[in-house]
């Protein structure tokens, strides 16, 4: 059931999925878009290949502390970019508003990963487990093309239900969600009016490193 947050968006709970619809309206769609292309300029997208040998549809980059990479078959979060070999770029202040706005999380997010859909490519169920902390949530901001969203619970054979993610849309992953499987079933390539040439961006904010440990 759609309800009001503070600030009078419209919210959903769907699976203690929190998701904010049409959160960031257009001007500052287009400015975190221009950060975001920033930080791709410093740090380029690459195509992970998975601990099976296959290529990722997605392409990713990220930005702040450290970033997540698949690293010969292990998937684990490194203060560099693993071609470039320099440190990640910080993540935005026009993403981190949007953390500060909606996560409830006291600290900053230490990484943000950037996820580029290009036409076809997908994001099979998966949990993000790679994290040293489960307590804060997880932030994710959608921009360009809409996208089906997949929700399961924290055993792989929850049942699960969808969501089209827009531009715009922010999603707030905590508590029991956190440990949820989720995943992107399709881009809706072209239908979004953010990026004339089509695809999705899709930022997830994180705290990796736990602040007691
Ligand atoms: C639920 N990305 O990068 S964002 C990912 O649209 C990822 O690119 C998808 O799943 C995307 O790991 C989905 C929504 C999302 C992100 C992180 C989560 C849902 C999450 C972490 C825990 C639970
Ligand atoms: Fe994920």
């Amino acid at each position: 059931m759609p309800s009001n947050f503070p600030d009078g968006d419209v919210i959903e709970r769907i699976n203690g999925f929190v998701v904010h619809r049409d959160l960031l309206d257009a001007g500052s769609q287009s400015a975190i878009l221009d950060d975001i292309r920033a930080v791709i300029t410093a740090a380029p997208l690459v195509q992970p290949v998975t601990a099976w040998g296959r290529p990722m549809s997605v392409r990713m980059t990220s930005a702040g502390r450290v970033g997540w990479v698949i690293e010969r078959g292990r998937y684990r979060y490194t203060p560099r970019h693993p071609v470039t070999d320099e440190p990640w770029p910080a993540i935005p202040e026009s993403v981190l508003a949007v953390w500060r706005e909606v996560s409830g999380w006291p600290a900053d997010p230490d990484s943000c990963l950037v996820n580029w859909y290009d036409e076809g490519a997908r994001m099979a169920q998966h949990q993000d487990r790679d994290e040293g902390t489960f307590d804060a949530p997880v932030v994710s901001i959608s921009l360009g093309d809409p996208a089906r969203f997949r929700m399961g619970g924290t055993q792989r054979s929850d049942p699960t239900t969808s969501t089209i993610l827009r531009s715009g849309d922010v999603v707030v992953m905590g508590g029991a969600a956190r440990l949820a499987h989720h995943g992107i079933d399709r881009i809706l390539f072209g239908e979004g009016s953010l990026l004339p040439g089509g695809g999705r961006l899709n930022l997830t904010l994180r705290v990796v490193t736990d602040p007691l440990s």
